[in-house]
């Protein structure tokens, strides 16, 4: 199916209906069906596609650039497969304490230095308890004051957790749904794809920002990558922020081993997220540490408008800083600075 189709298209009869109540102009009713054409297509046509879309709705050479900081590590009692945090299995991740608040603004400030415009803070935890609230609220204020959008992924929350970050002037929480409901059973027993549904949902409620992907390269086939865009985009809104992640094989996790995914059906996936969610930031997520510039380069060329730049992701290496900042210069790419929502 060429875009302009899969954009016309009416609402088959046969889809469950999840249509907005947002009154935007996107679609909210895919169908797994047509979100697997899109992947099919020959790969120049996709990629025209996509960047076609991309255009209409940014600018085409500005990447926004996002700073990850671990605020708490390892001994995660979850059993997601793929997660060198999970208590579950014998890797290279202890488990270690909150980050004390100097330690966070310290690398708040270092972020900023480096350009960053976003600055995520990840905690490895099923879901924060009260008292943990309390330390994320204020690093929440202090990375404000540091004039940084912020960001949270700590696992799942309450409506009353959300209301209180959103008080707190969080900008964004990350809650991924990692791959599709069909496939989900075998990266995670732990919590259920509902439940991850619902932290959405009370994210959106409290009136944050809603980042959410997931991951490629866990032995899903392609039908669950396009399962994973179709719930996605089928959410009420589309998330603003769409995290795709190429898995890391870290050593310990039952996925270490897993087979590489092929770099071009990584961008095939950044593509159909950017034909499926037009103005949603698609960040080329966790990956691109041993990922060749001609493959990143295919990815922005594909929609992709975000990255997560510094040495380290929560607990793996990124790719390099400096590496990164030949590659923006050989594209011509600046960074990103206008907020997402
Ligand atoms: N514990 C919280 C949770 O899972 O909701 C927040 C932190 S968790 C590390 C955030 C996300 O990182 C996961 O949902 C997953 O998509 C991604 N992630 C974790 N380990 C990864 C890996 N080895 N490769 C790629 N992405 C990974
Ligand atoms: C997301 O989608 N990817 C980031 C962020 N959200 C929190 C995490 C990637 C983690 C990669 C493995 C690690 O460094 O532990
Ligand atoms: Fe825990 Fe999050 Fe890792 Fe799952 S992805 S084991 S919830 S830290």
């Amino acid at each position: 199916m060429s875009v302009a189709a899969a954009h016309a298209a009416a609402p088959s009869a046969s889809v469950t209906s999840t249509a907005t109540t947002s009154g935007d102009p996107f679609r909210h009713d895919w169908t797994a069906a047509e979100a697997l054409a899109l992947f099919d297509q020959p790969f120049s046509d996709l990629i025209h596609a996509a960047q076609t879309v991309h255009r209409r709705h940014f600018d085409p050479n500005a990447v926004e650039i996002a700073t990850l900081l671990s605020v708490k590590t390892g001994g995660c009692p979850e059993d997601c497969k793929y997660c060198p945090q999970s208590a579950h299995y014998d890797t290279a991740v202890g488990r270690e304490r909150l980050l004390p608040l100097d330690e966070v603004i310290a690398a708040a400030r270092a972020a900023k230095a480096n350009g960053a415009s976003r600055f995520c803070m990840g905690a490895a935890w099923r879901s924060p308890r009260d008292r943990d609230l309390d330390a994320i609220v204020a690093m929440i204020a202090a990375v404000r004051a540091e004039g940084l959008e912020t960001c949270v992924t700590a696992g799942m929350l309450t409506a009353a957790q959300a209301a209180r970050l959103a008080a707190a002037g969080l900008d964004f929480y990350n809650h991924n749904v990692d791959t599709s409901p069909e496939f989900y059973g075998a990266i995670i027993t732990t919590r259920t794809y509902q439940d991850r549904l619902d932290t959405l949902g009370h994210v959106r409620a409290a009136g944050i920002a809603v980042c959410s992907g997931g991951i490629v390269g866990m032995g899903e086939s392609r039908r669950d990558r396009a399962g994973m865009l179709v719930t996605l985009a089928n959410l009420p809104r589309h998330p603003e922020s769409v995290p795709v992640n190429r898995l890391v094989r870290a050593p310990g996790t039952p996925l270490a081993t897993a087979d590489a995914i092929d770099p071009f059906e990584l961008v095939r996936t950044i593509a159909v997220a950017r034909l499926m969610m037009p103005a949603s930031v698609v960040r080329l997520s966790a990956g691109r540490e041993d990922m060749d510039d001609g493959i990143q380069a295919l990815c922005f060329l594909a929609g992709a408008n975000s990255i997560f730049h510094g040495e380290k992701l929560l607990t793996t290496p990124n790719a390099r800083p400096d590496a990164d900042r030949v590659l923006f210069e050989r594209l011509g790419l600046t960074a990103r600075r206008e907020a997402a929502r």
